[in-house]
């Protein structure tokens, strides 16, 4: 059978182009069950010709489409635009798996995956080749002659190392590594220990039974790396995973391996907590060369209360100053726009991010996700603005929230103005083109 994976990334800042690791990981298994798989990516403006030439050309049995929030309103749009070709669709990712109501109520939709699709769309596939009952497979709900068949879930993959690497080569991967200063993106691990209450990775781990948070053993990754560093023109590494950090012995046992086999730059993500002086060090010999980590807010009672992220500003600082001391960059991500915050409280973000003297600091403007607790907050508060929810804008750079205590232009403002004030007394140059990056 033949499966054209869509990924919709339509009005999203950034240099870089991005990877799927999902489409990746759905197309590798599939492959390697001799179905034939092709993508097409979904760039720029919302444009569906390229699909329809995709459509036309390589003429596929099942149209699958991943999607986060942001881009469902393209998806719908999409949808509409190719319902005439008569193919199979089915949806997946964060969005519907957390809005599952969404298959009802999407016009030229037939079925959608809640949770991990690698066995879901393989079984899927293979009834649709065979001619079989499709509306009992685990994790899909269906629609069928007007009726909806909802199945449960099958328990997370216990093991990940039994999956293939992910299929890189059905995107150009060179490309993406080339648009990213030359550096190859991967991924040890899925899931996140966290509850943050602006991330789906909360409601995510609800869905099935079994252990959310995975990693594959070091001896997998460091093979898949080799691998695509033998293959592909490759300076440096960025492990992409939600946090890298969570167990200190994989930490360990990953850079004693990867500084003998691989020893080439890379960059995590992480968190404060789990970081040490120690563990630090051991990032940096190993050839760590940056860190990167969510601050998203630096009022401690504000994140702790409305973000549940309990981590103190003292230990935050801490970290940070470990980090200098070893030697490795520091990366933050800030948020601006939360329900219920202040341009006041906001300004504590302003005063950490001075106080930590980061590398380089990224921000966002707060996006509400279904499935989340704070977007339970900004509905049961009647904080969204339903006229601008289907509005087009670059995501996160724009709000769709009506915050009593925070107006969107006010939002606007903190978010246009957040690197020039932090760098302002530190770099003069970099505030500059930072303002003018933001500015535009
Ligand atoms: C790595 C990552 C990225 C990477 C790679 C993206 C990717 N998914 O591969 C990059 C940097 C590119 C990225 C970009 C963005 N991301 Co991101 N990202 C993540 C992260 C940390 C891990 C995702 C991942 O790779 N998981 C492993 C793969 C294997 O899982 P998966 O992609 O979910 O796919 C599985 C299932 O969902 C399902 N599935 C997915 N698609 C499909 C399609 C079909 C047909 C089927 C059957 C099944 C299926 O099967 C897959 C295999 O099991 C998650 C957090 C998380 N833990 O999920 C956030 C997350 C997905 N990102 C998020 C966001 C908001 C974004 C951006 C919008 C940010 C921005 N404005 O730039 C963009 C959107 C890009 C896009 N157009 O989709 C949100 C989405 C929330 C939401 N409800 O919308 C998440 C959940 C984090 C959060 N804050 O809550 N991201």
């Amino acid at each position: 059978m033949k499966v054209l994976f869509v990924y919709p990334d339509i009005n999203i800042r950034g240099g870089a182009l991005s990877y799927h690791y999902g489409i990746g990981s759905l197309s590798a298994v599939l492959k390697k069950n001799g179905h034939q798989t092709a993508m097409q990516h979904m760039f720029g403006s919302y444009n569906p010709q390229a699909v329809i030439n995709k459509i036309e050309d390589f003429k596929p049995d099942v149209i699958g489409i991943t999607t986060v929030s942001f881009q469902f309103k393209f998806v719908k749009r999409l949808l509409k635009d190719i319902k005439n070709y008569g193919v199979f669709t089915i949806c997946g990712g964060p969005h519907v798996s957390l809005s599952s109501y969404e298959l009802e109520k999407t016009d030229g939709l037939n079925a959608i995956c809640v949770g991990e699709g690698e066995f879901a769309l393989l079984e899927l596939v293979n009834a649709l080749e065979k001619k079989e009952d499709i509306t009992n497979i685990k994790n899909l709900w269906v629609k069928k002659d007007g009726k909806i068949y909802s199945n449960p879930c099958r328990p997370f993959l216990e093991d990940i190392d039994i999956l293939p690497y992910v299929d890189r080569e059905l995107f150009d991967f060179q490309k993406i590594i080339y648009s990213d200063y030359d550096r190859a993106e991967f991924m040890a691990s899925r899931g996140c220990p966290y509850s943050c209450t602006y991330c789906s990775n909360g409601g995510l781990r609800k869905i099935a039974e079994g252990r959310y948070v995975r990693f594959r053993s070091v001896k997998s990754i460091i093979s898949e790396i080799k691998d695509v560093i033998t293959n592909y023109n490759v300076k440096s590494i960025y492990l992409n995973d939600d946090v890298f950090t969570i167990n200190r012995n994989y930490v360990q046992e990953f850079c004693m391996i990867y500084k003998e086999e691989i020893n080439i730059p890379f960059e995590i993500n992480t968190r404060v907590e789990n970081l040490d002086l120690e563990l630090l060090q051991i990032l940096k010999d190993a050839g760590c060369y940056r860190i990167a980590m969510g601050l998203e807010q630096g009022y401690e009672k504000f994140r702790k209360e409305v973000l549940n992220r309990p981590m103190s500003n003292a230990k935050i600082e801490e970290a940070f100053k470990f980090a200098k001391q070893v030697g490795i960059k520091t990366k933050t991500f800030n948020i601006v726009g939360f329900p219920f915050e202040t341009p006041k409280i906001h300004m504590g973000t302003i005063d950490l991010n001075r106080r930590i003297q980061q590398s380089s600091a990224v921000i966002y403007i707060y996006e509400p996700y279904p499935g989340t607790p704070l977007y339970k907050t900004c509905i049961d508060n009647n904080f969204i603005e339903k006229e601008r929810e289907n509005e087009e804008f670059v995501s996160r750079t724009d709000t769709i929230l009506k915050l009593p205590m925070f107006p969107r232009s006010e939002i606007l403002k903190c978010y246009k103005r957040f690197s020039w004030r932090i760098y302002r007394g530190k770099s003069f140059k970099r505030a500059v083109i930072f303002k003018l990056y933001y500015s535009k």
